[in-house]
C-alpha cells in the first residue's frame, strides 16, 4: 500500500502503523494496576530574591534521589528537588517569574519551559548547558557535554552550578511543563524523572465557573520500564550520559516503557466526588502516543469535554469520545463523574496500547456532592490569527535519513546555521512533511493548525498550540507569529529519540 505526499514522493505507510518505537521490557514483576493512590506533585511555595524585586522567585536543586515507584522497590531518578514529578510552578500571567536551577546531578542539563514565550536567554537552547556544580560526583573534565556529539557552538551560553531562568510570563493561562533539553541527551534525562508542570494563571481563566481546588488536576502520563534492580531501563548507548549520544537499534524509533505512569505512579487509583473535575493531560512519554478513552463510557457518550490545548483555554469546548494525544502535547478536559453511578470504576484506557499498556488509570466514585461549576458555551475571547497576515510561507520534510539519524529538511540538527530567520513581528505559515508520526514542537510560539492535507484540521487540532501530530503521509499547514524575543531558538520532534538523533533545527529570530 503506498501514498503520495504533496511533495510527489510514494512513501510506504503500513496498514495500522500508529506508533514509532519499541518496547523495552520490564526485568521486574510488575505490579498490579490500580493500587496505588493518584500522588499530586508538590507546588513550590515562591519568594522574594532582591536580585530580581519584581518577580516570584523559585529555587530547584537538580539532584539524584530514589522514589518508591514499584511497590516495595527503590528507583534513582534525575529529579527536580527530590521528586518525579517534580513540584509543580504556578505563573501569573503578567508576572515576571525566575526559577534557579542548582545542578548536582552528574551530568549536565538545560531547562525549558515548554510552551513558555520565553526570551532566547532563559528557553533552554540545547547547548546552553548548566554543568553540575564544582565538587559534583564527576570532575568537569570527564563531563565533554556538546563536544561528544562532534558539534562545536561558539554562540553556547554554559554556565557552573547554577543558572536563574527568567520568565516574563506575559502569556495567557495554560498548562505548561519544564523538562531537560540537553543536546543529545534529552530522551534519557527526561526518561530518568526531569519533568514537572508550570501552570499560568490569568484573570479570563479565573472568572469561569470550571472545576478548581482539588477538582482541577494535573496528569502527567509518561510509559517507563525499570531494570532488575529496580532503576528505570533505558537502553542508551552510554548508560552514563557523558559522552555518547544517541539510542542503540532497534530504538532509535523511539523507547517505548511496559509500565504507565501517571504523575509517578504506575496505573493509579484515583477516588472521586460524582461531580466534573478538571484533568490537565500532559503526554511526557519519550515516544508513545495514546488514545485516551474511558471504560465503560458515561451514558450518551462524548465522555471528555476539552477546555484548553497547549497554549491555554479554547474558544469554546469541545466534546470527545477519546483523545489522541502525541508526546508533549496537552489537553485540558472536563469529566462528569456524576454521570456516572456512585461505587462505579472508570479506567482511562489507551486505545493504542496492549496489554500493560492498555490501561492508564482508574477512578473510583465514592459519593453524591454538591457542583456548582459548569461549561460555558464560551470560554475564552482569545485572539484569532487569519492567513492572509502570513508574509511568508516555509516548508519542512521530516524524514528518517539512512536509518541513522533523523532530519528536518535532509538536514541533522545544526546549532549554529539557522533553516529559518523569521522577521521579529512577523506572521509565517509552516507546512510539514513526513513519512512517519512525529510530534512537531516549535518553542517561543503558539501557533493555529491551518490545514492537514488543504482540509480541516483534525478533530485534536483545536486552539492554540505549541505541539502538533504529525501524521504518515500528510502534509500538516500551522500559522504563528514571531513576537517579542528576537534571537536562536529550536523547533524538533519531541518524540526524543528522534529529537536527540538530530530531528531539530535552529531557527532564529531576526
Ligand atoms: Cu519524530
Amino acid at each position: 500500500m503506498g501514498a503520495t505526499t504533496t511533495l510527489g514522493l510514494a512513501v510506504p505507510v503500513l496498514l495500522g502503523q500508529v506508533q514509532t518505537g519499541k518496547v523495552v521490557a520490564s526485568q521486574i514483576p510488575l505490579p498490579p494496576p490500580f493500587r496505588v493512590p493518584l500522588p499530586i506533585p508538590p507546588v513550590l511555595i515562591p519568594s522574594r530574591n532582591p536580585a530580581f524585586p519584581d518577580a516570584d522567585y523559585f529555587e530547584i536543586t537538580q539532584r539524584v534521589a530514589r522514589q518508591q515507584i514499584v511497590p516495595g522497590v527503590l528507583t534513582e531518578l534525575w529529579t527536580y528537588n527530590g521528586s518525579y514529578p517534580g513540584p509543580t510552578i504556578i505563573s501569573r500571567s503578567g508576572v515576571r517569574t525566575v526559577v534557579r536551577h542548582r545542578n548536582t546531578l552528574p551530568v549536565p542539563t538545560v531547562v525549558h519551559l515548554h510552551g513558555g514565550h520565553t526570551p532566547p536567554g532563559s528557553d533552554g537552547f540545547p547547548t546552553d548547558l548548566v554543568y553540575p556544580q564544582p565538587g559534583a560526583a564527576v570532575p568537569m573534565k570527564a563531563m565533554p557535554g556538546m563536544e561528544s556529539t562532534g558539534m562545536h557552538d561558539p554562540l553556547a551560553r554554559t554556565s557552573v552550578g547554577t543558572r536563574a531562568y527568567d520568565y516574563p510570563i506575559t502569556q495567557r493561562a495554560a498548562t505548561l511543563w519544564y523538562h531537560d533539553h540537553r543536546m543529545s541527551f534529552t530522551a534519557q534525562s527526561v526518561y530518568r524523572g526531569l519533568a514537572g508542570f508550570h501552570l499560568i494563571g490569568d484573570a479570563e481563566a479565573d472568572a469561569l465557573p470550571l472545576p478548581r481546588g482539588d477538582r482541577d488536576i494535573p496528569l502527567m502520563i509518561a510509559d517507563r520500564s525499570f531494570a532488575a534492580d529496580g532503576s528505570l531501563y533505558y537502553p542508551a548507548l552510554d548508560p552514563a550520559a557523558l559522552s555518547t549520544p544517541g539510542t542503540p537499534d532497534p530504538y532509535m524509533g523511539g523507547v517505548f516503557g511496559d509500565v504507565i505512569l501517571v504523575n509517578g505512579a504506575p496505573w493509579p487509583v484515583c477516588e472521586v466526588q460524582a461531580v466534573r473535575y478538571r484533568l490537565r493531560l500532559l503526554n511526557a512519554s519519550n515516544a508513545r502516543r495514546y488514545q485516551l478513552g474511558l471504560s465503560p463510557q458515561p451514558p450518551g457518550g462524548k465522555g471528555f469535554t476539552q477546555v484548553g490545548s497547549d497554549g491555554g483555554l479554547l474558544r469554546a469546548p469541545v466534546r470527545h469520545d477519546t483523545i489522541e494525544i502525541a508526546p508533549a502535547e496537552r489537553f485540558d478536559v472536563v469529566l462528569d463523574f456524576s454521570r456516572y453511578q456512585v461505587g462505579q470504576e472508570v479506567t482511562l484506557t489507551n486505545q493504542l496500547g496492549s496489554g500493560t499498556t492498555a490501561r492508564v488509570m482508574r477512578f473510583r466514585i465514592t459519593r453524591r456532592a454538591a457542583d456548582a461549576t459548569t461549561i460555558p458555551a464560551q470560554l475564552s475571547t482569545a485572539e484569532e490569527v487569519v492567513t492572509r497576515q502570513a508574509e511568508r510561507t516555509r516548508s519542512f520534510a521530516f524524514q528518517n535519513h539512512s536509518r541513522r539519524s533523523w532530519t528536518i529538511n535532509g538536514k541533522e540538527f545544526d546549532p549554529v546555521h539557522p533553516v529559518a530567520t523569521p522577521r521579529l513581528g512577523s506572521t509565517e505559515i509552516w507546512r510539514f512533511t513526513t513519512d512517519f508520526h512525529h510530534s512537531v514542537h516549535i518553542h517561543l510560539v503558539q501557533f493555529r493548525v491551518l490545514s492537514r492535507d488543504g482540509k480541516k484540521p483534525g478533530p485534536y487540532d483545536s486552539g492554540w498550540k505549541d505541539t502538533v501530530d504529525l501524521k504518515p503521509a500528510e502534509e500538516t499547514a500551522v500559522i504563528a507569529r514571531f513576537t517579542d524575543y528576537p534571537g536562536r531558538y529550536v523547533m524538533h520532534c519531541h518524540n526524543l529519540e528522534h529529537e536527540d538523533m538530530a530531528m531539530m533545527a535552529t531557527f532564529t529570530v531576526t
